[in-house]
């Protein structure tokens, strides 16, 4: 789906490509001083999404990238799927952080350098940062705006706490601002957005972290779970429309930023759960023989024909386990919910670590 690069580590105490802006988080609260946040702009380069489209449409099996979905008004509409009742990752993946937050704490341990991919739910991150108390915690998030606001909401929340925030694009190459002597790093990947990933990407892009983390470094990751193929398509076709709006609103932007011409009335929203890939697809579906043009180009479709715009992998635990050991991981503790709908693995990259005084495992 995506091309995934190597993920770099910094030079020592050089970031010759980052705008680092410093900045105090949030004011004072009750006498304790705020957290610190400091920015580190990586300048993810935009993706060469005409070209990318143009591509995608003009295959046989026509298909559009899930990157797609996150303009402004599309995250505002994966926010709202988050909070439907059919939507059950979200509410269960923050259940299992509540529950075992301390266990996972244990695991991570304390007092440590906390990655997070992505930084999307703040519930979950809160509630992981009550229970690890760590020395920093590093965001990394495409979206500049969504990054700094939740860092700056974090630094207010959790006094004393240190934050970088880097902006990159964490399925691209991408380096981070870590020092040379902290060899504690442990990463947050919540959400199964590694769902979203074919499985070979995944694998790479899982091969990529355990790098960036080193030799016995650790991972919490969300990881959905296979179940009832009814539950997963009521989650992915809900009632009250909002993720056939969030499919189709991937039409709307190409019609304004790359001169389309979609008739939203002639698609519909499909998404079904595909069990020999173990994977839920979502599509848009042509209602008629119909031509559309995007960016001068255009493109034929039958009555029927699909857009396929995305996968969300279902990973029963051992197969997952698997994935994580063909990518350097160790699985050390796997948490589910009660009724096993989702799952939180806690990873191990194989070796040893270090000795903690050693320089080395954060030099390029
Ligand atoms: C972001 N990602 C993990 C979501 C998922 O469940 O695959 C995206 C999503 N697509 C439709 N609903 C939610």
């Amino acid at each position: 789906m995506t091309h995934l690069g190597a993920l770099q580590r910094p030079n020592p105490g050089r970031h010759p490509q980052a705008t680092t802006e410093e900045g105090q988080g949030g004011g004072r609260r009750s006498g304790q001083p705020s957290g610190s946040v400091r920015f580190f702009d990586y300048r993810p380069t935009p993706a060469d999404v005409c070209a990318e489209v143009l591509e995608g449409l003009g295959r046989p099996a026509k298909r559009l990238s899930p990157k797609l979905f996150y303009d402004q008004h599309g995250s505002r509409l994966f926010d709202a799927i988050t909070e439907l009742p059919e939507y059950y990752p979200t509410r269960t993946e923050i259940g299992i952080l509540r529950e075992y937050g301390s266990e996972m704490a244990d695991r991570l341990g304390r007092d440590n350098v906390l990655i997070e991919l992505g930084s999307g739910s703040s519930l979950k991150i809160q509630i992981l940062l009550a229970a690890l108390r760590p020395r920093t915690y590093l965001p990394v998030d495409i979206s500049r705006e969504h990054l700094l606001e939740s860092a700056y909401a974090l630094a207010e929340r959790f006094p004393g706490l240190a934050i970088r925030a880097a902006c990159a694009d964490y399925s691209a190459p991408f380096r981070l601002p870590l020092e040379p002597d902290w060899t504690d790093l442990a990463a947050f990947f919540p959400g199964s957005s590694i769902g979203n990933f074919d499985p070979d990407d995944a694998r790479l892009l899982l091969r990529r972290v355990a790098g960036l983390l080193g030799a016995g470094g650790r991972l919490l990751i969300g990881v959905d779970l296979p179940k009832d193929p009814a539950i997963l398509n009521a989650a992915y076709d809900d009632a009250q429309g909002v993720t056939a709006a969030f499919n189709l609103n991937l039409l709307t932007r190409i019609n304004r930023e790359l001169d389309g011409d979609f008739d939203l009335d002639a698609f519909a929203h499909r998404a079904f759960f595909n069990a020999a890939e173990s994977r839920v697809e979502m599509h848009l579906v042509s209602r008629v023989d119909q031509r559309v043009r995007v960016a001068g180009a255009a493109f034929d479709f039958r009555a029927g024909e699909t857009i396929h715009t995305e996968s969300s992998y279902k990973y029963g635990t051992e197969v997952f386990k698997r994935l994580a050991r063909d990518a350097g991981f160790l699985s050390e503790q796997v948490w589910t919910d009660p009724e096993g709908l989702f799952s939180v693995h806690c990873l191990r990259v194989r070796g040893v670590r270090p000795a903690a005084c050693a320089a080395a495992p954060n030099q390029a």
